[in-house]
């Protein structure tokens, strides 16, 4: 049978009216009490702004992290220029600066509606239970991306045994449409609560031990300033002397400069120790090996480059080496991308140096790190580093590189 769409209408709303049975008032205890929340300090004037500076920090980190991971993992329609050099630094470090900051916000905004969680009944109709229920998706999904966030910059991947990119990724997901629903249906509620003026609350409010609501959200937005103070300046150089919360120092490490994954964790201490060690080049007009002596008599550029790392933290630093284009040209390449083969033969062991970075001239497979040969642990004998590019895909301990675009 085929209904006309009115009547259809009708019914789904009929279906989302239909009352919910109430549930024994026996089991309104505790903090389902009428008047279980005292505190005044409450309303829906600070609700909407706490709200409204969570959804902007949420859509902020959302759209930086859905960039982020499509530079990482570019689909066949997504290219990432090389220039300005520095802009995936900034993309990354407020990314992760505004997931830091929403963990403060959103304890904020959790305070302020919290009671409601235990408001009676339950769920009044269908409605109002498929909106208690998104609710709780919203939830779910901020905390799940607040915590797997926070862990991943600290790099405690050991609790996270889950598959931290693909689960990131797709929860943001979830996370933005509940959000966006959370908004829809809240429009009016947010709208008034935005207009409401502050008055006459400018006076402490009873139960709220002298505190107004107006200083609610300065005493929140201090809290988010110093958590961001005490953070940011992992990336964000003259800062750094206030970053005792950040899981990094840019400064410290071997060459003035941080490590990730060491020689030692990579397991390629015995192969760059090798003085037999010879870089393959292949490409359209066949297969070049170089030594190091070949590659230190070839002319070198010197540049200044950030490593920008997805965790959130970078470090300035001078790298000097030959021009990735200038290999690719030995082996007959040109506008083509290129495959990075690395010592190191578990994890980050291959990674693609796309066309826009391979033929800009500041891309270089680096010999010399801040005046003086790579570090073992910063890619000995030989490494990439490009522009604009995230730490992950800057490989170290490089053995072999295959232009591609070509069968052989
Ligand atoms: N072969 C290899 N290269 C790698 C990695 C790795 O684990 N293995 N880590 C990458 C990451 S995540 C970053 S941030 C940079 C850090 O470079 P650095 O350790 O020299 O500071 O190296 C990149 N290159
Ligand atoms: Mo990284």
């Amino acid at each position: 049978m085929v209904r006309a769409p009115g009547g259809l209408t009708r019914s789904v709303n009929e279906f989302l009216d239909r009352r919910l049975p109430a549930p024994p008032q026996a089991l309104r205890r505790g903090p389902f009490r009428r008047r279980a929340f005292e505190s005044r300090l409450r309303s829906l004037w600070l609700t909407a702004r706490l709200g409204l500076a969570l959804g902007i920090a949420f859509s902020v980190c959302f759209a930086t992290g859905l960039l982020g991971h499509y530079i990482q993992h570019p689909p066949s329609w997504f290219a990432w220029p090389s220039r300005p050099v520095g802009l995936y630094r900034v993309t990354q470090g407020v990314h992760v600066a505004t997931g830091i900051a929403a963990v403060a916000l959103l304890s904020a905004k959790l305070w302020s509606v919290y009671p409601m969680l235990f408001g009676w009944p339950p769920a009044r109709d269908v409605r109002h239970a498929l909106e208690r229920l998104s609710i709780l998706v919203l939830l779910g999904a901020a905390l799940f991306q607040l915590a797997t966030g926070l862990l991943n910059i600290a790099a405690w991947y050991a609790l996270m045994p889950f598959g931290f990119i693909p689960s990131h990724f797709w929860v943001a997901w979830l996370a933005i449409a509940a959000l966006l629903l959370h908004i829809a249906v809240k429009l009016p509620l947010i709208r008034g609560g935005l207009a409401r003026r502050a008055q006459p609350n400018r006076s402490p409010v009873d139960g709220g031990g002298g505190l107004t609501r107006r200083g609610v959200l300065w005493a929140v937005g201090a809290a988010v300033t110093a958590i961001t103070l005490a953070t940011v300046g992992q990336t964000v150089r003259p800062l750094r002397g206030l970053a005792v919360l950040a899981p990094r120092d840019p400064e410290i490490g071997p060459q003035g400069l941080p490590v990730n994954t060491s020689a030692l964790a990579a397991g390629v201490v015995d192969a760059v120790g090798d003085p037999g060690y010879r870089l393959v080049l292949s490409g359209p007009s066949g297969t070049v090996t170089l030594s190091l002596a070949e590659l230190n008599a070839m002319a070198q550029s010197t540049v200044d480059l950030p490593i920008s790392c997805v965790e959130g933290w970078s470090a300035d630093a001078q790298w000097g080496g030959i021009p990735l284009r200038d290999l690719v040209a030995l082996v007959g390449g040109g506008d083509a991308d290129v495959e990075v083969v690395s010592l190191q033969r578990q994890g980050g062991c291959k990674s693609t140096v796309d066309r826009n970075h391979a033929v800009d001239p500041l891309t270089l497979l680096a010999l010399r790190l801040n005046g003086a040969t790579l570090h073992a642990d910063h890619g000995y004998p030989a490494r990439i580093i490009a522009p604009n590019q995230p730490g992950v895909l800057q490989t170290k301990w490089v053995s072999e590189l295959r232009v591609k675009g070509v069968t052989p």
